[in-house]
């Protein structure tokens, strides 16, 4: 059974050897097979400026295997739509403790049939209401839109389009509800929670939050 773990610096050494597979897959997802050459590193790990303590993964693994992974990092602090894409954004870029930037989406090439891609979502969705995280904000290509709308998405364009790596992109802020969520499970046959918190209390994010006001 896929489950999704929430792992953030206070638990990371439980995960050491999961978050190193689970780079060198980002690494052969986004520069193997999506070409994205600017985050080539010789090492085969997919590391960037956000990849710090402030991040917090939540990786579906099934038993031992991860199959799916996503990054979300706090808007308060500087996060890749302010750094590298704030020209997709046409008013101002969201940012409060609320809010956080997803990034980083990959399901693994042989669990690509849907059911795991609901569960990540699902997983997610359960995270951020926990955590009363209202809104994500994210940097996207455009085939997302439907995609988020059929799952039951609320979500709002923050700017128009522009070709990003030779793929037409924009920025968007996503609502979070536990309507959606209901929908999410839905889709997927998800009767319960998929969500585990393993060394963590509940909430998790008042550290990170502190770390990034402080
Ligand atoms: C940033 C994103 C986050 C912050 C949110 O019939 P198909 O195959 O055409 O159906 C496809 C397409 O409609 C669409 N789709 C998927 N990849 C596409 C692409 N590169 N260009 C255009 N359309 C694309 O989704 C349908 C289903 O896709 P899938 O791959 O068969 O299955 P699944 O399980 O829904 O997985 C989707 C994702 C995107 C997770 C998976 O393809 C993946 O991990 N891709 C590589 C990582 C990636 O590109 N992540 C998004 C950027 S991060």
């Amino acid at each position: 059974m896929t489950a999704v773990h929430v792992i953030t610096s206070d638990n990371r050494t439980l995960y050491a050897e999961a978050l190193e597979e689970h780079h060198r897959i980002r690494h052969s997802i986004f520069v193997g097979e999506r070409g994205w050459s600017d985050l080539f590193r010789p090492d085969g790990r997919d590391v960037d400026a956000y990849d710090d303590n402030n991040s917090i993964y939540l990786l579906a693994i099934d038993n031992t295997k991860i199959v799916g992974g996503q990054r979300l990092y706090p808007t308060v602090l500087p996060h890749m739509l302010s750094d590298v894409f704030p020209f997709l954004v046409k008013k101002n870029i969201p940012s409060c403790d609320s809010i956080f930037e997803i990034s980083r989406y990959f399901v693994v090439k042989d669990r690509r049939f849907g059911r795991t891609d609901c569960i990540m979502l699902a997983g997610l969705l359960e995270f951020c209401i926990d955590e009363e995280i209202t809104q994500l904000t994210a940097v996207v290509e455009t085939w997302w839109l439907p995609r988020w709308q059929q799952a039951g998405f609320k979500v709002r364009p923050l700017g128009l389009p522009v070709v990003v790596e030779g793929q037409p992109s924009f920025a968007a802020v996503i609502d979070i509800s536990s309507e959606t969520l209901a929908s999410v499970r839905r889709i997927a046959g998800l009767r319960g929670p998929v969500l585990i918190r393993q060394g963590l209390e509940k909430p998790v994010l008042e550290r990170v939050r502190y770390a990034a006001l402080s």
